[in-house]
């Protein structure tokens, strides 16, 4: 985990007063970085900028002046957004909840915002508020729902970390300036205006002074009692730990934590950006996220037009399938026994039960798992169809079991034993 993405320190309050339940067994959830970055697609001035699309804007990308960006908004007009199908899709592909980007380094809120009215309801055709639809169909459909904020950074408004030094008058701004003229007033609006939210995900505190990040993080708590706060607050202020961008991390982690991954190589929607994560490779890492003892915060970037691009979409919807066919290895299931990943793949846990979800079927016939500490009572390979198989297996004096498999992976993506021990896992390590 690194420093820059903030604290990793929580407190446990969240875990002791029962609010991080539906965090902590969810264990996969849709973030969605869209913002007016999205309606650039990578290409400013007709010529493209190859990177993480909402940087767009950064002097290491386009270097784009501030009154330029700004006057973008009136070309932002998406009229393709449909917060039910974004819904649906985070549904049918077994996620838990939304988390959406409300305002990103850009400073562009994507909310009504009657703070300032560089917004997408007063600055653009489209003239309505998308976080509103999204959050009623989130209620609507049973998914928790969440904004992104980003407290520190903010590019456009004066004071803002990495913004214009003035103000229009010309007259010198500073961050109090730009911490009580907009971050702290909107984020009371995304904490009011938008019914109970599940989780308020700030980023980048960098050096943000901290008498501020306790005023901002003190307010969310009011407004917001049971929102979940992601440690990138700063301060150790947060209730579940956000790891490094992309990170899914190779040994445990104890407590309340989540990574953030992309569908592809950006976080916002990128014309050329096509290297999606296939089914297996996104189950692979939501796997591997759990059995580390974490949640797995897998993002999509709607286009220009609101919309999310077709083969993340399918690929998220096959993503689901097989999570239909297998749930209890994921929802509300446990961290592997084991402190790293295997050869052939990931172990969860729940109750009596070790799921050993592997990726690499073995060609040899035998699948083995390292120096288990307690008794096998039985094993088979979970089918979908209800037709499960027993699997032979011997463990041998230095612990190590031997199960016989078929040749043929049962499934294409990750095929699952299911491993009856004698040990109740939620009790204590058995490896
Ligand atoms: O919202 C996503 C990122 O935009 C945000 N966090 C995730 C969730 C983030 N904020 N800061 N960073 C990521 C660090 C980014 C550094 C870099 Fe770059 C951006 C390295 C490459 C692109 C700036 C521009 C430095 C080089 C080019």
């Amino acid at each position: 985990m690194e420093e820059m993405w903030g604290e990793t320190e929580v407190s446990l309050d969240a875990l002791k007063n029962g609010k991080a339940k539906f965090f902590d067994e969810s264990n996969f959830g849709m973030f969605i970085h869209w913002g007016l970055f999205s309606s650039l697609g990578g290409v400013w001035d007709d010529k493209t900028y190859y990177g993480i699309g909402e940087w767009i804007m950064n002097p290491r990308m386009a270097g784009i002046p501030v009154e330029d960006y700004k006057q973008n908004a009136k070309n932002f007009n998406p009229t393709g957004f449909d917060a039910k199908k974004i819904a649906q899709l985070a549904k049918d592909a077994g996620m838990k909840y939304i988390v959406i980007t409300s305002k990103h380094h850009e400073g562009f809120a994507m909310f009504d915002s009657k703070v300032s009215d560089f917004n997408i309801v007063d600055a653009t055709p489209f003239g309505r508020d998308p976080m509103h639809e999204l959050a009623d169909a989130c209620h609507d459909i049973g998914l928790g729902f969440g904004f992104y904020y980003s407290h520190n950074q903010d590019w456009t408004a004066p004071g803002g970390t990495r913004g214009p030094k003035t103000d229009e008058n010309g007259k010198e701004a500073t961050f109090k300036d730009y911490f009580y003229n907009k971050c702290k007033p909107q984020v009371k609006e995304i904490c009011t205006n938008y019914g109970d939210i599940d989780f308020v995900w700030f980023d980048t505190p960098g050096d943000m002074p901290k008498e501020y990040v306790v005023e901002l993080a003190d307010m969310v708590r009011e407004l917001q009692p049971k929102a979940m706060m992601c440690s990138r607050v700063g301060y150790g202020l947060g209730d579940y730990a956000s790891v490094g961008d992309m990170e899914v991390p190779t040994k445990r982690i104890e407590g309340l934590w989540e990574t953030c991954d992309t569908n592809n190589d950006s976080w916002s929607y990128a014309w050329y950006d096509n290297n999606f994560k296939s089914p297996k490779v996104i189950l692979g890492r939501l796997v591997e996220t759990v059995a580390r003892g974490g949640s797995y915060l897998f993002n999509v970037g709607p286009n220009q037009l609101g919309v999310v691009p077709e083969i993340g979409a399918e690929f998220l919807r096959e993503t689901g399938k097989w999570l239909k066919r297998y749930p209890q290895v994921v929802y509300a299931a446990g961290a592997s026994p084991w402190d790293y990943k295997l050869p052939w793949g990931d172990v969860t846990t729940k109750g009596n039960s070790m799921y050993l979800a592997v990726s690499n079927w073995p060609t040899d016939g035998k699948l083995y798992l390292p120096r288990l500490k307690t008794k096998i009572k039985s094993a088979k390979i979970l089918n979908p169809e209800g037709k499960n198989q027993n699997v032979e297996f011997t463990q041998g004096k230095d612990n190590w079991v031997t199960f016989n498999v078929p040749y043929k992976a049962p499934d294409q993506l990750i095929s699952i034993i299911e491993v009856e021990v004698n040990v109740n896992n939620d009790e204590g390590i058995i490896a």
